[in-house]
């Protein structure tokens, strides 16, 4: 244990960029939105002012709308497409003028690592001011999710690109992202397969549609009303929801300790949680489907993001019964045929299962984490273990890796991953636990 302990910290300490960490060397040099959360995590282990710092930088991103984008780019760099001069935010009235970033956003984690960094401080006095300096902007950046991207007013969020998801090439999007034909996009260079096998990537298929809507979006000078009116993606999707109600939790705690009224975030949290049970619930199924708003239909793929909402509280004792049955059939996602650890990001029954592209069947830290913290809410702690120890065994056995191969255990994607060494931490340091402290 301590040997991992000392890995993930001087992982974190070699991808520390000073003011923020990169996700990895080489393939990731920019801040990440999810990645920083879940980053800040781990640091709230070891070093409280550190991991204060990272959610500072990442803040200093936040656009005057609100949002928070889903990378930004501190420092030039040409080893990652798009750099910041792709996305042309420049053009939006509502962007940072204080530093590059991407104009879409990713799952909004950050109010739950607030949570964890604002729990774990020992020095009281400094965790407060924090929390002060920073709850504004938390809640600036839930307003605007629901005020923009909401446009049925029902609680769910909807997202216009599949990098927002955080699942980019997720089976979820196939049926999507097929139909687009990307008739007119800019000329681009993917630097991606650089450093990584490109059958462990999203296919070149999938990045020109990629490009394609960031396209849309820089036509769109970043308009969210035209983004939510125009995109071929538009999506309200299953974890990203799940991760917003969590959040809302989180910052209803944070609001509370502040003494702030949180009429808003219980409003939030009742219209979401009912939306999920009456719109995202697939009763025949037992398990929740995203909901592809153009064509005003749930998508029946099944992959890991339908057990997130295990980490909100949002199903009720039966769906919970019923999810945790497909996450131990052999034939989806336990291990037996065609995989040894849990736990695949695709189901194994998917015509898109690939054990090493991606998140089209390669186990990834983040989700197993989340999984984790949603079977110790429901009380599955035997199942919560056994999948806490598959995640060990894999970095023990194949190092800090993006992700790894179900059937194998093999390492893929980038080296010396980030959130993965943030996570492992939290995994060794909180044992059992549902609470942060
Ligand atoms: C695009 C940084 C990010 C993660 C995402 C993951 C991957 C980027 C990419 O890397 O996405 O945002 O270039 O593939 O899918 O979840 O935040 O680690």
């Amino acid at each position: 244990m301590q040997d991992l302990l000392n890995y993930a910290r001087s992982v974190l300490r070699a991808n520390d960029q000073g003011s923020y960490t990169r996700p990895a060397p080489g393939q990731y040099p920019h801040q990440w939105n999810w990645d920083s959360a879940f980053i800040a995590i781990g640091l709230s282990h070891f070093d409280e002012e550190r991991a204060r710092q990272e959610i500072r930088s990442l803040l200093r991103g936040q656009w005057r709308s609100g949002m928070i984008p889903h990378i930004i780019y501190h420092q030039p760099s040409s080893e990652y497409f798009p750099d910041a001069t792709f996305w042309q935010t420049e053009n939006c009235p509502d962007a940072s003028g204080d530093v590059c970033t991407s104009g879409i956003t990713q799952p909004p984690v950050l109010a739950t690592a607030v949570r964890a960094v604002y729990e774990r401080s020992t020095g009281r006095a400094v965790a407060r001011a924090f929390l002060e300096e920073v709850f504004p902007a938390l809640l600036a950046y839930h307003r605007w999710l629901y005020r923009e991207r909401d446009p049925l007013g029902e609680g769910l969020v909807a997202i216009v690109h599949p990098w927002e998801s955080g699942l980019d090439d997720s089976p979820r999007w196939a049926g999507i992202m097929d139909a687009i034909t990307p008739a007119s996009r800019p000329a681009y260079r993917r630097t991606d397969a650089v450093h990584v096998p490109s059958d462990e990537r999203p296919t070149d298929t999938d990045y020109d549609r990629f490009v394609y809507l960031i396209d849309l979006g820089r036509r769109a000078g970043w308009d969210q009303r035209k983004l939510v009116t125009e995109s071929p993606f538009l999506v309200q999707d299953v974890l990203f929801n799940a991760v917003l109600h969590r959040a809302n939790e989180d910052l209803r705690v944070l609001a509370a300790e502040l003494n702030e009224l949180a009429d808003e975030i219980d409003g939030w949290l009742v219209q979401t949680s009912q939306a999920f049970a009456n719109k995202l619930w697939d009763n025949e199924g037992g398990r929740y489907l995203d909901f592809d708003l153009r064509a005003g239909s749930a998508i029946p793929e099944h992959t890991i993001a339908a057990f997130i909402p295990l980490f909100a509280g949002l199903p009720d004792a039966e769906q919970a019964r019923r999810l945790v049955a497909h996450l131990q059939d052999p034939a989806e996602y336990a291990p037996g045929t065609g995989s040894r650890y849990y736990v695949p990001t695709t189901s194994k029954a998917s015509a898109h299962w690939n054990p090493r592209r991606y998140w089209r069947g390669p186990i990834w830290v983040v989700t197993n984490w989340l999984i984790i913290q949603g079977l110790r809410r429901y009380g599955y702690h035997d199942l919560a273990e056994t999948v806490r120890q598959h995640t060990l065994k894999l970095v023990a056995q194949s190092g800090f890796r993006e992700y790894y191969n179900p059937a194998t255990g093999d390492g893929c994607g980038a080296a010396d991953f980030s959130w993965t060494a943030a996570l492992i931490l939290d995994l060794l340091l909180n044992m059992g636990s549902t609470s942060w402290t």
